[in-house]
């Protein structure tokens, strides 16, 4: 399926999706003179039709005039009444100081949007006084509210204080700084490429970023620069009053996006099937000097639909539908007991770029271990007991892009414990012995998935993808990308196993897996402009 979107350079953050017209945009941040990031950064744009396939165009904004010579950086697009797009981005300006800069197609009629270009008078926003010169940035996709004002927010941080910078707008030229932040939050740095959206409180449809009223709530989402963790919280916005409550207050154990390696996300609604869709860069796990060998770094998560979940307590996300666009040589099968230390390969599908869909029954769970509470950082619970430590429920999953003698491997499992009266279900993914090589970053990760599993049965999807391994657990509650770069397990020596390394069998009560086709991505074609 290979998300790969620039063929050389350095590509991260996307700053801006969206729709329009018919066409998916992706900018993204983009270094055309090589594969690690510097200090001349461009918007590169790639166009698509079904969010599958992207057709690379020109760079669309470079750092040309003063207020952005030192880079453009990221930013988001906006659709302003009489569908007109326009882009906000911080630019670095001649003084190395972050400003906000305001660009606008240069032709309308061009179905592709070729041709970007920025408001003379920029910026547009300006640091302000108290904020250091590389402390604001990222302004969001502005939303519009009753009194015919724009806001948007800039992301910023104060003496480590992480802050969502108000500005409000009539005619998207002339902003003015509101006294008071939407939030701010002492102790967490910088919060980068923040974005901040309505979701319906009772359905799964996407909702376009102006929609007011009781029957949604607003995501705020911050990307913490020293963590490089996307965290979001679900609130109120009242704009009358101009302040946000979340409905918990934010800390390091807030909920995220994603609990792997998935930064700097940004979301956009799509009006075609009424959808917010989710995209983020994923970065490598190699080291710089790998990534000027193979002459390029960084990757886009795949398109995710997100919606509030009906317990209003957290968001769902799941693969956009397109993804079967490119499914082919479906195998399943059902209720298939997996006994203690067995696997099962999952044959006929190619395992090195797969979608799979996996569920599990337990029974006797009264036997489950006891969660021991003096240590309840899931990722530090998965890395202390990796894949091949035996628990009495589990490790139970998938093991991906593994080797046939199982050498190399990437676990991605549950283990289930009591913990007081309740059970608990935590989900990894190990990349402990994701490679024989050295050298890369084989963190595991870990996360609690918030499902009854007396309730309801353990479910887990994992599309497989070369070098990203993107997981869903529990219908979308909890999701892990990784990034890995086995040596054996690649093309048609990956294989892909289901797992029990836990003492009690369990039984896969469904399992359906597809090989994924390749995608059109980078292929230079002749746009007409018609088409
Ligand atoms: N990296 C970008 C900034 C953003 C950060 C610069 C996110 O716009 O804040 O490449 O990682």
């Amino acid at each position: 399926m290979s998300r790969v979107l620039t063929n050389d350079g350095s590509m991260n953050m996307h700053p801006g999706p969206m729709y329009y017209n018919g066409v998916y945009h992706l900018f993204f941040q983009y270094n055309p003179f090589g594969p690690l990031f510097s200090n001349q950064i461009y918007w590169a744009h790639s166009v698509s039709h079904d969010l599958i396939n992207w057709t690379p165009l020109d760079l669309a904004i470079a750092p040309t005039e003063p207020f952005d010579i030192n880079s453009c950086w990221s930013g988001s697009a906006t659709i302003l009444p009489g569908n007109k797009p326009v882009i906000l981005y911080t630019g670095i300006n001649s003084d190395n100081q972050q400003v906000q800069n305001l660009a606008i197609p240069k032709n309308l009629s061009d179905p592709y949007l070729r041709e970007w270009v920025k408001y003379t008078g920029n910026p547009v926003v300006k640091l302000p006084d108290g904020i250091q010169p590389d402390d604001f940035r990222d302004p969001t996709t502005a939303w519009l509210t009753d009194d015919g004002k724009w806001r948007i927010i800039v992301g910023s941080q104060k003496d480590k204080t992480g802050i969502a910078f108000l500005y409000q707008s009539e005619d998207f030229i002339n902003w003015t700084k509101y006294d008071s932040p939407l939030l701010k939050v002492e102790g967490t740095g910088i919060w980068e490429c923040p974005d901040f959206f309505p979701v319906w409180v009772d359905s799964m449809n996407g909702v376009d970023t102006s929609v007011l009223g009781p029957k949604v709530r607003h995501v705020l989402k911050v990307g913490l620069f020293d963590y490089a963790r996307d965290y979001y919280m679900i609130g109120n916005y009242s704009p009358a009053k101009e302040n946000y409550v979340p409905q918990s207050e934010f800390t390091l154990g807030t909920l995220r996006y994603d609990y792997g390696k998935y930064y700097a996300s940004k979301s956009f609604f799509d009006p075609v099937k009424n959808r917010r869709i989710l995209m983020a860069w994923v970065n490598e796990s190699d080291s710089e000097a790998d990534d000027i060998a193979k002459g390029w770094s960084g990757l886009h998560s795949f398109p995710r639909s997100l919606w509030l979940d009906q317990n209003q307590k957290q968001l769902i996300q799941w693969p956009i539908e397109e993804i079967e666009l490119l499914h082919e040589n479906e195998v399943s099968f059902e209720d298939k007991k997996l006994e203690a230390g067995s696997t099962q390969e999952i044959e006929g599908i190619t395992a090195s770029q797969a979608d799979v869909k996996i569920s599990f029954k337990l029974t006797n769970l009264e036997e489950a271990e006891e969660l021991d509470h003096s240590v309840v950082d899931p990722q530090l619970i998965c890395s202390a007991k990796d894949a091949s430590t035996k628990g009495k429920f589990g490790p139970f999953g998938l093991l991906a892009l593994a080797s046939s003698d199982l050498t190399e491997q990437t676990a991605i499992f549950f283990r289930i414990y009591k913990s007081s009266e309740r059970y608990v279900v935590l989900m990894c993914s190990d990349q402990s012995r994701s490679s024989t090589r050295n050298g890369l970053d084989k963190t595991t990760y870990g996360a609690f998935v918030d499902i009854d599993p007396k309730q309801e049965e353990i479910s887990l999807r994992t599309l497989v993808d070369h070098s990203i391994v993107e997981s869903f657990g529990g219908g979308g509650k909890t999701c892990i990308t990784s990034r890995v770069y086995p040596t054996f397990a690649i093309g048609d020596d990956a294989h892909l196993f289901a797992f029990n390394n836990g003492t009690e069998s369990v039984v896969i009560s469904k399992l359906s897996a597809w090989s994924v086709k390749k995608a059109r991505i980078n292929i230079e074609e002749t746009i007409s402009c018609t088409s």
